[in-house]
């Protein structure tokens, strides 16, 4: 059986699902390839990639033979199956909450992830965005009022950096990158995490595909 691991990403490279799961393989430092699907065009409900991810959904891993879709999923098969940094806390707690924090920001806060989109995240917007309607300014306040319980005043949320600091900064950077008040501890905290050099090279393959 070949070993050879492939990551398949949104073709622009805007998807916070892709990129976590790109965050994690590339923190862990193993080889692997990736290859982009363009869901503008639909290539996700094609045939072909269909029979690989079962439920047609970028990320995707191929590991050999084996298939998975659900970035938690592959997040965590990640970590499990190859060396290098641990993605999550060693603490049973820290960990938990690791989990929350990425459960959480894939279900909730709807209306903030609908009015600021990701792409604004990597393409500074042309026009200044509306303000957030009232639904969106409740996530708003609700994800500030989280972060601002859970981010430390430096480093990381727990010990060591964690694939948990990738997503809430993810979350954060929406309302950074819309030009929405975040306090300067929670905006600084995600200027760090954008820096990681994981998350730059995701952050070049978005500019590449612009150019
Ligand atoms: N819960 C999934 C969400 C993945 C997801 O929604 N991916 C979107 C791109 S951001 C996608 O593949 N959309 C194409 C489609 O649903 O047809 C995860 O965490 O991986």
């Amino acid at each position: 059986m070949s070993h050879a691991l492939m990551l398949y990403t949104d073709a622009r490279f805007i998807s916070p699902y892709a990129m976590s799961a790109f965050v994690a393989l590339a923190e862990k430092d193993v080889p692997f390839e990736m290859t982009p699907v363009d869901l503008a065009k639909g290539e996700q409900r094609q045939a072909d990639f269909l029979a690989l991810a079962l439920t047609g959904k970028v990320p995707a891993l191929v590991h050999g033979e084996f298939t998975l879709t659900e970035s938690t999923a592959i997040i965590e098969y990640v970590d499990e199956a190859f060396p290098g940094p641990a993605l999550f806390p060693q603490n049973p707690q820290h960990r938990a909450r690791a989990r929350q924090i990425q459960a959480w920001v894939r279900t909730d806060l709807g209306p903030l992830r609908q009015e600021r989109p990701s792409d604004i995240l990597f393409e500074p917007p042309v026009q200044a965005l509306a303000p957030l309607s009232g639904e969106a300014q409740q996530a708003a306040d609700k994800l500030l009022r989280v972060a601002e319980q859970l981010v430390p005043k430096t480093g990381h949320l727990f010990d060591a950096w964690s694939i948990a600091d990738f997503d809430l900064a993810f979350m954060l950077n929406r309302l950074v990158a819309g030009g929405d008040p975040v306090p300067a501890r929670l905006a600084d905290y995600v200027h760090q995490q954008w820096g990681r050099s994981s998350v730059q090279r995701w952050v070049g393959f978005n500019e590449r595909q612009r150019k």
